[in-house]
């Protein structure tokens, strides 16, 4: 890690060198301020390009610091330092200029990037504002309008687009630093344009400031950071630039110490670290193009619209016409949505249609890399499935299923080279949730399990590794968290205090909500089977609801009523009187009490998932909950709450 120096004729060359991504940390801080200083007093230099080695030029400041207190040289003093010096230093920019490393580049008189360039301040993501002057120093390059766009709503311009924002002086051609030499070549001797914070930028009408208010707390869904980072860049535009560097600054360092800017960060990591497993690092996935489906229902449709997304070809397998007609009709709609929701290129649109096969039969097997199983939940046709891709599948092709309950080693069983199978258990909708849960078996291959990780990061999706468990890791808590919140019930709380309580702390639905959208059936009918087996389960309020015809929205009824066409839950005295026998006296119960009861309950089983070995880190167990089960991101998770009030 450090900062290069070369010089070239008058031209010094700061090259930031901080694998993997040029992250500005304390020591990166110290070279450039001492560089800084340094040249000025150089008077053979008379122009500064500053660039990033490799492929990027900064993607920040060093996140890895944020759990620590702030240590000097702060970034604001490195950013001012250089915008003060008495030469012009030229950002030169590749890749991403992110975070602190955009403000950097703000804080040098000239800017010139590479055409693909991407410039971002993302910190509203990390649950932080910029905290090194980018919602000051940006309105007074792009304009407000812009600044905002870019400071508290993600938009990240490319070069192209930089430099019509005057964002960048001029594009250039790789190799990147020759360009940018020549350009301060081209701008020495000239007088030093105005600094980023000296220039004038003009107030825009007060229905911007409204309009942005409004679009960025509905956006922001509860998140901290977007209204403040706003606001902070408001206040430098109303009270002038040290006004609105000072409100940033303190904004920065107190959003820095809160629990959701811990959160956000821990889920950064973890994000990271799940599609890098340590025992497959030096392993090579198998090469996968052509991956088989069979099942076009809801699940089989979705994965395959993801895979068609991530510009595969898919083979799509059923067995009669008018399956095969269903399929293609609800991958037309899935088409469009992902049109709609921008989760597909033009590049990858164009071919969309052209790289789906539907076929009947599994004749077309035998062409696939990889052949995802997503028929119905039910061990005797999957085996029969797999035992048809057994017979015409080549023995090099990657075998997987779909299913979320059913152990993978009794699918398997039998299986011509088991080796090569494994479990890809995706959530609905497919082609929409992050989350892959990935549950090799005894036999599976090394080799196998990194193609199913590779596969997971071609898709978008975040893979955790799971052992064999009922439920697997997502269900099993799922179900504990559940039958903690009938038990609430039936300890007299209110079904909807209960949901009000989730929703609160940030859950889309409480688990009542959320069920009846699922259907109250799937867990019935799991605690049936397990009565069948012989297994002592109690009755639940959920049983007596099904019982009575009550298995949620499709039927009009769960926990709550619902008027026709309509999803808004109703308090329901039916449901109520139903569930009576198993009710004890009311009692009132405070919204946190009922959050940190189930976080608890979630938390408990999280402990004994990785007491098995069924999870490899309690960070998994976060990311199943956060991309799987609509746990509030700014949360972090059951794991990183329970971390929080030191109970891991
Ligand atoms: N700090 C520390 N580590 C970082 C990092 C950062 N800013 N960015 C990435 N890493 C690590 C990451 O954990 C992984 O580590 C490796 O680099 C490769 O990352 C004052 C306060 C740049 C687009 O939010 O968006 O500046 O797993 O797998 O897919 O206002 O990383 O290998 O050990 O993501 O090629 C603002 C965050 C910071 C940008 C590259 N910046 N990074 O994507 O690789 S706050 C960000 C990214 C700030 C100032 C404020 C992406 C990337 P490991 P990767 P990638």
């Amino acid at each position: 890690m450090t900062v290069n120096l070369e010089i070239d004729g008058e031209i010094a060359i700061v090259t930031i060198e901080n694998p993997p991504v040029n992250a500005l940390s304390g020591v990166v801080r110290e070279h450039l301020l001492a560089l800084a200083d340094a040249l000025d007093g150089d008077p053979n230099v008379r122009a500064v390009v500053l660039t990033g080695a490799g492929k990027l030029f900064v993607a920040g400041a060093d996140i890895a610091e944020f759990d620590r207190p702030p240590e000097p040289p702060f970034l604001p003093d490195v950013v001012a330092r250089i915008e003060a010096a008495a030469k012009p230093w030229i950002a030169a920019i590749r890749g991403a200029a992110l975070g602190g490393g955009l403000e950097v580049a703000l804080g040098c008189r000239f800017r010139v990037a590479t055409a693909g360039a991407r410039f971002a301040l993302p910190e509203i993501n990390l649950g932080i504002i910029q905290g090194a002057g980018g919602t000051q120093r940006l309105p007074r390059i792009v304009g407000v309008a812009e600044a905002i766009r870019i400071v508290a709503e993600n938009h990240s311009p490319n070069g192209k687009e930089a430099l019509r924002l005057g964002l960048v002086d001029a594009l250039v051609d790789e190799p990147l630093v020759p360009g940018a030499v020549a350009f301060a070549q081209a701008v020495v001797g000239q007088a030093l344009p105005p600094a980023s914070r000296e220039r004038v930028v003009s107030a825009p009408a007060a229905n911007v400031w409204t309009e942005a208010e409004a679009r960025i707390t509905a956006g922001a869904r509860g998140a901290a950071a977007p209204p403040q980072a706003l606001q902070a860049l408001k206040h430098g535009i109303e009270h002038g630039v040290e006004a609105g560097l000072a409100l940033e600054r303190s904004t920065f360092l107190a959003l820095r110490a809160t629990e959701e800017a811990a959160a956000l960060r821990h889920l950064f990591f973890a994000e990271r670290a799940a599609l890098r497993p340590g025992d497959l690092r030096a392993l090579s996935p198998r090469p996968i193009e052509t991956v088989g489906v069979v099942g076009g229902g809801t699940m089989g449709s979705g994965i395959a619209a993801a895979l068609l997304n991530a510009g595969l070809s898919v083979v799509l397998i059923e067995q009669d016409e008018a399956s095969v007609l269903r399929a293609r009709s609800i991958l037309a709609g899935l088409y469009e949505s992902s049109r709609r929701r921008g989760l597909m290129s033009d590049e990858v649109a164009s071919g969309w249609m052209a790289r789906l096969e539907t076929i009947i039969g599994y004749g077309a097997a035998g062409r696939c890399d990889l052949v995802i199983e997503a028929v119905f939940e039910e061990l005797a046709v999957k085996r029969s499935v797999f035992a048809e891709l057994g017979r015409v599948c080549r023995p090099d092709t990657i075998l997987a299923t779909n299913t979320s309950y059913i152990d993978p080693r009794l699918i398997a069983d039998g299986l011509p080279g088991p080796e090569r199978f494994l479990g890809l258990h995706f959530f609905s909708p497919a082609q929409v949730m992050k989350l892959l849960e990935i549950v090799p078996t005894p036999d599976t291959a090394p080799d196998v399990l990194a193609t199913g990780y590779d596969l997971a990061r071609r898709l978008g999706k975040v893979p955790v590794r799971s052992g064999i468990c009922d439920g697997f890791i997502g269900n099993r808590i799922l179900r504990r968290y559940r039958a903690e919140a009938e038990a609430l019930v039936c300890g007299g709380v209110d079904i909807a205090a209960v949901d009000a309580a989730m929703r609160a702390f940030g859950f889309a639905m409480g688990p009542f909500e959320m069920q009846d959208m699922a259907g109250l059936d799937i867990a019935y009918l799991y605690r049936e089977a397990a009565r069948a087996r012989g297994m002592p389960v109690p009755d639940m309020p959920g049983d007596l609801l099904v019982r009575a015809g009550r298995k949620g929205q499709k039927t009009g009824g769960g926990w709550y009523d619902y008027a026709a066409g309509d999803r808004r839950p109703k308090t329901s005295m039916d449901a109520q009187r139903i569930v009576a026998p198993l009710v004890g006296a009311k009692k009132e119960m405070a919204g946190e009490a009922i959050v940190s009861r189930l976080m608890a309950t979630m938390a408990e089983e999280g402990h004994a998932i990785l007491t098995e070995g069924i999870a490899l880190a309690a960070a998994d167990i976060d990311l199943v909950e956060v991309h799987g089960y609509g746990f509030p991101r700014k949360r972090g998770g059951p794991m990183f709450q329970a971390g929080r009030l030191g109970k891991t």
